[in-house]
């Protein structure tokens, strides 16, 4: 079988999980919220990479039922989270692609309502925004960007630097977070011009009010040279991998 009918298989018998990877805030490296990531159980011995789901599910215009899934369980877990934690305040972030108007639409609608008919404290939520071609002007202005904000929803660009991810999102819709794509931080260095692009991109990003999170950190020099870059958020494997909502919970220790 392909992967996209093994992934139809899946979805129709509901094998989507979600998982979680801490974001950690500097300097204490405290959690401050969970990024939601989907992960779907295929009845094969294959290997796959999420990546390659995600691309199959845009593509097949089945994404929205992942992410109505992956929503309703992180908001779920939530307070779970919070809980093993004994934080109130962690937040939680949620992916959405925004592949194409028909989609990007029906898609938020879907999230909104989800989002209405929880408990949750909104404003502790995030909506990650993954580039995209179609992101074209009319989005920028939809309704549903000012019912985010009416609900104190953060929005962040995922990847920033990469693709579509770029300084045309900041100046059209009201961005709160830059998630610095991990290319950028893989092996960091002093004298990289990654390090002066990280240096402008918080000076930058600051300035226009917004907070700055760096992801796929792995390494103690990442670290440090991110901390001195005033960077405000890490995530990454030197903290913790994605884990299900029971590995999360049976783990005692900070991820640090
Ligand atoms: O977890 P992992 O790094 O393997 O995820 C691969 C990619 O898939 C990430 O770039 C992420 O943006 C995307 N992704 C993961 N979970 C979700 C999800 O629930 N919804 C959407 N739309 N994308 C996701
Ligand atoms: O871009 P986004 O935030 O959606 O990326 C999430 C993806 O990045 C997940 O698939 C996750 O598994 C992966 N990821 C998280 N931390 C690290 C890391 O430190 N190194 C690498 N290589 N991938 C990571
Ligand atoms: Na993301």
């Amino acid at each position: 079988a392909t992967l996209a009918t093994l992934l139809r298989q899946a979805l129709a018998a509901n094998q989507v999980e979600a998982y979680y990877q801490p974001i950690v805030a500097l300097p204490e490296l405290k959690i401050v919220k969970f990024e939601a990531l989907c992960r779907v159980k295929l009845d094969t011995k294959l290997p796959y990479s999420v990546q390659e789901l995600i691309e199959i599910a845009e593509e097949y215009n089945w994404i929205d039922q992942i992410d109505a899934a992956v929503t309703k369980q992180a908001l779920h877990d939530l307070p779970l989270l919070q809980r093993h934690y004994h934080d109130n305040n962690i937040g939680m972030s949620i992916n959405r692609s925004v592949v194409n108007d028909r989609v990007s639409h029906c898609c938020l609608a879907d999230t909104l309502n989800i989002f209405e008919a929880s408990d949750i404290d909104l404003s502790l939520i995030t909506l990650e925004l993954t580039e995209s071609a179609y992101f074209d002007d009319s989005y920028y202005h939809s309704e549903w960007l000012d019912k985010l904000k009416a609900h104190n929803i953060a929005i962040a660009l995922d990847d920033f630097g990469t693709g579509y991810s770029s300084f045309s999102y900041l100046r059209q819709i009201p961005v709160n977070i830059v998630k610095i794509d991990r290319s950028f931080v893989s092996g960091l260095t002093e004298e990289s011009n990654e390090f002066s692009m990280i240096d402008m991109l918080c000076k930058l990003t600051h300035k226009m009010g917004g907070k700055v999170i760096a992801e796929g950190v792995e390494t103690q020099q990442e670290l440090y040279l991110l901390s001195k870059l005033n960077v405000d958020m890490l995530q990454g494997y030197i903290f913790s991998k994605p884990r299900s909502l029971e590995q999360t919970l049976s783990c005692h220790n900070d991820p640090v």
